[in-house]
């Protein structure tokens, strides 16, 4: 595939922030923005992106007009040629989310076939299941200090899962009237509901939801958590605004917070557990890692293999967030080296995204169990209704 031209449009995400379209050869691609952002990522967009658009569509069409790319591996030539671009080490100058969009746009060039076929030569047998976020609370929401309430049903059928998490979804609705008088139906950034339940109820509540879909589906649902908790470490404690009944406040110092989160998980049978200490705690989460249920490393990692490689043996799952890395090189890096080692990589939207489907084409082609998008809200929903699609197909 030859490049033909490169171009850059500013778009909105979900949340009304600027974002960044890139178009190859009539192919558009873009990528979320986090609101919890870890301090490993690296920068998503400069603050002046009209410089950046500017740039693009002069230096970057200019100078990648005419270049041939046929495969995946040969993207290396658009990331040699961005870092000529932009020298500094956090991408600061043009934007993580720039290289990424402009990596996935050239892929959709390559050819008229679907994005996964292109990421891969197997015979692709295995869909990613979806890790649905129920109720948000932290930076995203209200209530809670844990950030995602999570469900995950156990079920090898794609379709089955989306219609679980969408019946846990609607149950809650009209069961949280009951719970929590304040509940309006308000739902935060990524389609979860808003709720003024401090932490552990929540958790109560879930499990009586999730029990009663169960019976009605037959099938098992795995509880799970993002507790984010780096967005409430003050650097020496976890500071809960609303730890337990009557918006309690409390701080945790690290001992106590690995103690609470090892009771949580046994008390609740959780199978999941994101972020559950801040992002330096590598130890931490080893202590963690003995616990029957995935130990997940989101901020700690920040999506980079040199990262994960320092925390062989210390997490089971490592989220997967393109933008947090801004090379799709380096993402599919951590997922091999991820896989390897025995940790489960999940692909996972942003806070803020747009209505771009790219995701469900990496969990697809390169076969990650687990994909953590949302449950409604049409930017979430275009990711999944895509695998609705890719479902069908394989
Ligand atoms: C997370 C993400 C996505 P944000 O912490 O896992 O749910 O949130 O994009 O705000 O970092
Ligand atoms: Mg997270």
């Amino acid at each position: 595939m030859k490049i033909i031209y490169v171009k850059a449009r500013r778009i909105f995400d979900s949340n009304g922030n600027n974002a960044i379209e890139i178009e190859v050869n009539g192919n558009k691609a873009s990528i979320g923005l986090g609101t919890s952002v870890g301090k490993y990522e690296v920068v998503s967009y400069p603050k002046d992106i009209n410089s950046v658009i500017n740039l693009v569509n002069k230096n970057f069409n200019k100078d990648l007009s005419g270049l041939r790319i046929e495969g995946f591996g040969e993207l290396r030539q658009i990331e040699d040629y961005y870092n000529s671009q932009d020298l500094s080490e956090n991408k600061e100058k043009i934007g993580g989310n720039v290289l990424v969009a402009l990596e996935l746009a050239i892929l959709k060039s390559i050819s008229d076939e679907p994005l996964y076929k292109i990421l891969t030569n197997k015979k692709i047998k295995k869909m990613p299941m979806p890790l649905g976020n129920c109720i948000g609370g932290g930076s995203h929401s209200i209530g809670p200090d844990f950030q995602e309430f999570l469900v995950l049903p156990e079920t090898k059928k794609f379709e089955e899962a989306m219609e679980i998490n969408t019946a846990i979804y609607k149950l809650i609705n009209g069961e949280l009237k009951k719970r929590d008088k304040t509940f309006i139906g308000a739902r935060n950034m990524e389609g979860a509901w808003m709720t003024n339940l401090d932490n552990l109820d929540i958790l109560n509540f879930m499990k009586k939801i999730t029990e009663k879909v169960e019976k009605e589906y037959g099938k098992k649902i795995g509880l799970g958590l993002d507790i984010a908790a780096n967005e409430f470490w003050n650097g020496r404690r976890y500071e809960y605004k609303n730890y337990s009944k009557n918006n309690l406040k409390k701080t945790l110092d690290r001992e106590e917070q690995i103690e609470f989160i090892r009771k949580t998980i046994k008390n609740n049978g959780l199978i999941y557990a994101e972020d559950p200490l801040h992002q330096d705690d590598f130890d931490g989460f080893k202590d963690l890692n003995k616990e029957a249920c995935y130990i997940c490393g989101d901020d700690l990692i920040g999506t980079n293999p040199e990262r994960l490689k320092m925390a062989e043996g210390k997490i089971s799952a490592v989220i997967i967030k393109p933008n947090q890395i801004g090379s799709l090189l380096k993402v599919k890096e951590a997922i091999d080296f991820a896989k390897d080692n025995k940790i489960v990589p999940v692909i996972s939207h942003r806070s803020g995204e747009t209505e771009d489907n790219s995701i469900a084409h990496l969990a697809v082609g390169w076969e990650c169990p687990i994909i953590k998008t949302g449950i409604v809200g049409g930017e979430r929903t275009s990711k999944l209704n895509e695998l609705i699609r890719i479902n069908e197909e394989i």
